[in-house]
């Protein structure tokens, strides 16, 4: 099974099978995924402990603390259960919304009754899930000609990090992929995304530190336009949602971009950083607004306790989470999936 080995594979995924298996090669291309579901599971495509593995902070901090909720005679629903467990699925970040529905189901069903933890972790699964059922879209790719993808975020989120990533997939999976290294704001941010395509074997265009952006992606789109490449991938300063005349340049960037190619950029992606929880929230809804974002990488998931970050994401901002970033190196990429986030989760 070749994953984005056909674009056409990408933008229309009607068939469900087709839809799975895509999934499961994704996660079975991943040396670390295999290493990590064999040494918890005899079963090497058992995708939920590979999740498991990623989600083990957040994971911990929801069993434990919920099971310290239990004294040896059970424990009773009312409202001094009901707030304490309120407080311990807020500090996953999956947001007041989620945790009062969830509270409120609980206090539907068991009201002055006892539960177990069980009863408990099922509703918190079944809520989550349905929250996140649809949530995920696959990267869109150009019915024809090149596609270009723009990445954006603050600071350090992991930008540059994640385009690396997605190159490497997209080149093990037969694309000619091209960078364009648009963070000219620092010098060091050019030669990081210079290393990584020495790296991974693909081409790149290079902006001068302090030069234009704009004129990087331009040069980067006429490259790709004129030698055939499949994806286009173009970095970006990083940048607050606040600061007006970045966000504006953005926009420039984004215009010569559709000069080019006519409905191009065909993704903006927007890089969050997992462990940044409510932050990641407002730059959500900041970016989405002024840069017409199209979806989300979720990067540095594997050292967070605030992965339900994800849930007022995908909920509030109709922004699907396409990627999680699992780790620093090329491998550590993968498709979101929300069932098995949400198995994961709460196992
Ligand atoms: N643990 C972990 N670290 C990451 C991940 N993605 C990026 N990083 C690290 O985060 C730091 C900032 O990443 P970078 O790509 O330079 O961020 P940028 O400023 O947004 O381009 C680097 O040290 C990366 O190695 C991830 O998924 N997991
Ligand atoms: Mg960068």
């Amino acid at each position: 099974m070749v994953f984005w080995k056909r674009k056409r594979e990408e933008t229309n995924t009607p068939n469900p099978s087709e839809e799975s298996s895509i999934e499961s090669s994704e996660l079975l291309d991943d040396p670390s995924a295999e290493s990590a579901d064999n040494s918890e599971s005899p079963d090497p495509t058992n995708k939920t402990s590979w999740w498991r593995r990623v989600l083990t902070k957040t994971n911990e901090l929801l069993k434990t603390d919920i099971r310290d909720l239990w004294t040896a005679e059970g424990r009773l629903v009312d409202d001094e259960f009901l707030s304490e467990l309120y407080a311990i699925l807020v500090r996953t970040d999956m947001g007041n919304a989620m945790a009062t529905k969830i509270k409120d189901s609980i206090y539907d069903q068991y009201r002055a009754r006892k539960i177990e933890m069980e009863n408990v972790l099922e509703i918190v699964r079944n809520e989550i899930g349905t929250a996140l059922r649809n949530k995920k879209a696959p990267l869109k790719f150009a019915d024809s000609g090149p596609t270009c993808i723009l990445v954006v975020g603050v600071n350090g989120s992991g930008k540059t990090t994640s385009i690396a990533k997605l190159a490497y997939r997209l080149t093990r999976h037969r694309n000619k992929v091209l960078l364009g290294a648009g963070d000219t704001f620092r010098a060091a941010a050019v030669e990081q995304l210079k290393i990584w395509s020495d790296r991974i074997g693909c081409d790149i265009v290079l902006g001068e530190h302090g030069s234009d952006p704009g004129s990087v992606a331009y040069r980067t789109l006429q490259k790709a336009i004129a030698e055939n490449y499949d994806v286009c991938i173009i970095d970006t300063a990083g940048r607050l949602q606040t600061q007006n005349n970045l966000m504006q340049e953005l926009e420039k960037i984004k215009r010569v971009i559709a000069k080019q190619i006519e409905g191009a950029p065909h993704e903006v992606l927007l890089v969050l950083d997992a462990t940044a929880g409510q932050n990641a929230i407002s730059q959500a809804k900041g970016f989405s607004q002024a840069a017409g974002c199209t979806g989300i990488v979720l990067a540095k998931l594997d050292g967070s306790a605030k992965g339900g970050v994800i849930v007022p994401i995908a909920e509030q901002f109709g922004l699907p989470v396409k990627f999680v970033g699992l780790g620093e190196r090329l491998e550590d990429l993968a498709i979101f999936n929300p069932e098995e986030f949400t198995k994961a989760l709460f196992q």
